[in-house]
């Protein structure tokens, strides 16, 4: 069991469901988020993986730990990326048991209000369900032009070389069923920034998920500083690029057995 003890309270009947929350550096806002997580979904436990911030993350965390209970913390010397936080928190959680697993970033640009909504979709029976900021009803606050565009462009990019048909494929706001995730398996992700989100959905989709989009809100961070990089960027790009042409090549070697 991950979490136990006096603070579970986890009501008979309900799916057991892990939040992961990868931080580095978001002191400013990893209180707010916990207690919104608290109120939105009261049974879910919280895996919350630090890279190492010095700024105060984790003695917020591990107070907020001691008073609402249902929250743990995994303390990591160095930064590694987001992707791998998730990885580290999917793998434990996958091992405990968990059915459903949920993303969501630290610094409020994801409003746990919608998580219910989300996490209903999933026990209705998807596989993965993804906050859409590019479904209608789902939108950005506060991103700049260019940074929107870049957001933008890159989803249609992987949805077109990855023939994905998803709106929203590098959302950071999602649930994953448990068992989706273990049929395709952790060990062979590479990514750790946008790549990551695509990864995961490109793999699951190959698994035959049921992928279903949900509109969000998304809003820009209010405060800490962004860990968005010209190399999580690129990271992407080439990993979007080396799948599809991977594809293609499969495709292109079985129409030629097909032919023969
Ligand atoms: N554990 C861990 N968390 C990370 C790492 N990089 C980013 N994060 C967290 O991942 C989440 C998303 O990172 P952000 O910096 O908000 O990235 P973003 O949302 O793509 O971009 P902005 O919000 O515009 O800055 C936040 O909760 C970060 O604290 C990392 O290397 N390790
Ligand atoms: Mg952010």
């Amino acid at each position: 069991m991950l979490l136990g003890g006096a603070h579970r309270r986890v009501t008979s009947g309900a799916v057991r469901t892990l939040i992961a929350v990868p931080t580095y550096f978001e002191a400013e806002s990893i209180e707010t988020l916990l207690r919104r997580l608290r109120d939105a979904v009261p049974d879910a436990d919280v895996m919350v993986v630090d890279d190492g911030s010095t700024d105060g993350t984790c003695e917020t965390v591990e107070r907020l730990a001691d008073e609402l209970g249902q929250i743990r913390l995994i303390r990591r010397s160095a930064k590694r990326g987001l992707g791998d936080a998730y990885r580290h928190a999917f793998a434990e959680a996958i091992d405990a048991g968990y059915e459903l697993l949920v993303e969501i970033d630290a610094d409020l640009s994801h409003d746990p209000a919608a998580l219910p909504e989300m996490l209903s979709a999933a026990k209705a029976g998807a596989d993965v369900v993804i906050g859409s900021r590019y479904v209608p009803g789902g939108r950005i606050e506060g991103w700049s032009r260019s940074r929107t565009r870049l957001s933008r462009w890159g989803n249609r990019y992987a949805s077109i070389v990855l023939g994905l048909a998803i709106n929203d494929a590098t959302a950071g706001f999602r649930v994953y069923r448990s068992s989706i995730v273990r049929r395709f398996g952790l060990d062979g992700i590479r990514s750790s920034g946008y790549g990551f989100q695509v990864e995961m959905t490109y793999r699951a989709i190959r698994c035959g998920a049921r992928v279903v989009e949900i509109p969000i809100v998304f809003r820009e961070r209010a405060s800490g500083e962004s860990k968005m990089s010209r190399a999580i960027v690129l990271e992407a790009l080439v990993l979007v690029t080396l799948w599809g042409l991977r594809d293609l090549a499969t495709r292109r070697r079985s129409q030629r057995m097909y032919e023969d």
